[in-house]
């Protein structure tokens, strides 16, 4: 979601944009690069470094692919890159660091001093001038530094032809560091034409998805990865199929390290424009996993059609002409159709390690079908059927909520009646890569089909751990999410009742997808009926937001006295004690965010309920009724 400023700056972008990708090409190629190795010459306690900024051709997608012609860092007399030279020493390291601007404009450079401290300070460089500048590292963490050459200079309002302009500055503690890797997100406008079929070119280490690095690890292997987000987008990232801890979180300014008791756990960090963020996971499940972000525009192409993958081994399979189309087009098979802001791990099985698949002793049915609703966009009902009992969505764009409990082996059978494919993701869920519901991913040996027109899947889990999730299509059509086909996963420890009364629903939606959207719904309706509270009562709230792409500000009771509430869970996992704490009921929060709240009205009243886009333009105005 960029942030409001954007807003105002759309449409001198579209004028601009055109203007940055229309320059004349440069000979230059910039490579793509994944950060492994850092730059400059280490000697002595002090790290010499000699960058240069130049403009060049960037194949963001395929090194074949369409060509962008922007600006990027490269040491002297080497090739540019995208991100920018890895900046990486020990604590206490001096760096003296020259820079050339070989640019035709002027460029300021941030970010290249002592951290914590503030980087806003540029060094200014006029074209074909240098500038040369020594500082101490500081304090351990994950920085970055960047320079401005077309765009607005405050940092995360990079968007144009410099929006890549960047490069990671790592700082490591003293002693062993267990080994890392450094992701660095990039955004940047582009003109949607022949070539570039989007309006943002959005990268990971300097390429798009499917063209992003597959990284590779063992199950059970300890991953640490820091996420640098320049962008002037925060973006929501999420990770299928396991949890993630959260070790540091910081800027271009600072970073705060948490010890092992802070440490949050999670399947969605809203990674916010500027920020950093370093984490750590072990995957417990061999196959295909996928990191995104999970705003729709920055992982999908509407222009595209989405891919029908039919079951069977991957051999076995003949590809329907516009999937062998795409296919051929982008040079290689995408999880998903995704695109963009995606990194996909594989994950290899841990050698003589084998999972045996539980009998499922719950057998539930999920059953999606056209929607009664007519408008410009579609709708979808869900029903939850299991046995002779059937809860249906009835009016509402948004599927019952399936109760499920800790420890019991469940299969759930996505029937689909819709003549479009469709896939289901158990986002939140540590399951098998194959029931993940990401068409394409899976195993080796076992593929994930799309649910096709009149077929079913079923899908096999035994959820670990009591909390709120989310079922929603992973079909890379986004008017399925926008039009409902998506609901709470709850799963109940062992004897505990789910009881509605007590347990509320506060599930956020948006009828299109985009970062304007006009109508967001609250529990799949855009209009929603008050909510009866009891006063001197305890509620269990769960609010999910899973809007294609909704930067939500939710708030209950007015601006001047919001109301209070209690801190429980985020995405399913229990909050670390500094974080459950009773605070103001607001909540900023993305798409694929979950969070559990208790919340006891005091006294007879009416309170306000509100959920805004970030944009100011699409709103939900509701009200707790407390008597
Ligand atoms: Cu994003």
């Amino acid at each position: 979601m960029p942030t409001s400023r954007f807003l105002c700056g759309l449409v001198l972008i579209y004028i601009l944009a055109g203007v940055a990708v229309a320059q004349s090409p440069a000979s230059d190629e910039i490579l793509a690069n994944q950060n492994r190795t850092p730059a400059g010459k280490l000697e002595n306690g002090v790290l010499t470094v000699h960058l240069e900024i130049r403009s060049g051709t960037w194949h963001a997608e395929a090194d074949d692919g369409p060509p962008l012609y922007v600006q990027a860092f490269g040491e002297a007399g080497q090739p540019l890159s995208i991100p920018g030279p890895l900046l990486r020493v020990p604590e206490g390291t001096t760096l003296k660091v020259a820079i050339d601007n070989k640019y035709k404009k002027p460029a300021t450079v941030f970010g290249l001093n002592t951290r914590p401290g503030d980087p806003k300070a540029g060094i200014a460089i006029p074209p074909g001038e240098s500038r040369e500048t020594t500082f101490v590292a500081g304090a351990p963490g994950t920085y970055y530094y960047w320079a401005r050459t077309v765009s607005p200079e405050k940092a995360g309002e990079a968007y144009l032809a410099d929006a890549q302009l960047n490069g990671a500055f790592i700082v490591d503690p003293p002693g062993d560091v267990p080994p890392d890797r450094v992701f660095v997100l990039n955004l940047m406008v582009t003109l949607a034409d022949a070539l570039h079929p989007r309006f943002e070119t959005a990268t990971i280490n300097g390429k798009s998805y499917p063209h992003t690095e597959m990284v590779q690890y063992t199950e059970g292997e300890t991953i640490r990865w820091r996420i640098i987000n320049p962008t002037v987008s925060e973006h929501p990232m999420h990770l299928h199929g396991a949890f993630y801890k959260v070790l540091s979180l910081g800027d271009y300014e600072s970073d705060t390290a948490y010890s092992e008791p802070d440490r949050q756990s999670v399947v969605t960090q809203n990674l916010m424009d500027g920020h950093t963020m370093m984490m750590e996971w072990a995957p417990g499940h061999e196959g295909r996993w996928l990191f995104h972000c999970h705003f729709h525009t920055h992982v999908s192409d509407s222009e595209r059609v989405p891919v029908f993958m039919p079951a069977g081994k991957p051999d076995d399979q003949t590809l329907p002409t516009r999937q062998e189309e795409i296919a051929h087009s982008i040079g290689m098979m995408t999880m998903n159709d995704m695109f963009g802001l995606v990194l996909v791990t594989n994950v290899l099985p841990k050698p003589g390690e084998t999972h045996a698949e539980a009998v499922p002793v719950r057998k539930i049915d999920l059953v999606i079908e056209p929607g009664t609703e007519s408008g410009k966009r579609p709708t979808f009902s869900c029903a939850v059927r299991e046995g002779r009992k059937l809860v249906a969505s009835q009016d509402k764009s948004m599927g019952p909520p399936i109760v499920v409990i800790r420890g019991q082996p469940t299969e759930i059978t996505v029937v689909n009646r819709l003549s479009l494919p469709t896939t289901i993701h158990w986002h939140g869920l540590e399951l098998d890569a194959y029931y993940d519901g990401v068409v394409g991913g899976g195993t080796a040996s076992r593929v994930t089909p799309s649910v096709a027109p009149g077929s079913s899947f079923a899908a096999r889990f035994t959820p670990n751990r009591a909390g709120t999730f989310i079922y929603h299509t992973h079909a890379a059509d986004a008017d399925q999410l926008s039009g409902g086909i998506y609901g709470a996963l709850i799963v109940l420890d062992p004897g505990e009742k789910y009881d509605p009364d007590h347990d509320k629903l506060l599930v956020v939606g948006a009828r299109e997808s985009g970062f304007f959207p006009k109508q967001l719904t609250l529990n799949g309706a855009a209009e929603p009926e008050p909510l009866l509270f009891h006063h001197g009562v305890k509620y269990h709230l769960r609010l999910i937001n899973i809007a294609p792409d909704l930067a939500a500000d939710f708030r209950l009771g007015s601006k001047d006295h919001p109301a209070t509430w209690l801190a429980l869970a985020k995405d399913g996992a229990i909050l670390p004690p500094r974080l459950a704490r009773s605070g103001e009921a607001t909540l900023h929060f993305d798409s694929g965010e979950v969070y559990d709240f208790e919340f006891q009205p005091e006294a007879i009243a009416e309170i306000p309920l509100e959920v805004d886009n970030s944009f100011g333009e699409a709103k939900i105005i509701s009200k707790i009724i407390v008597h």
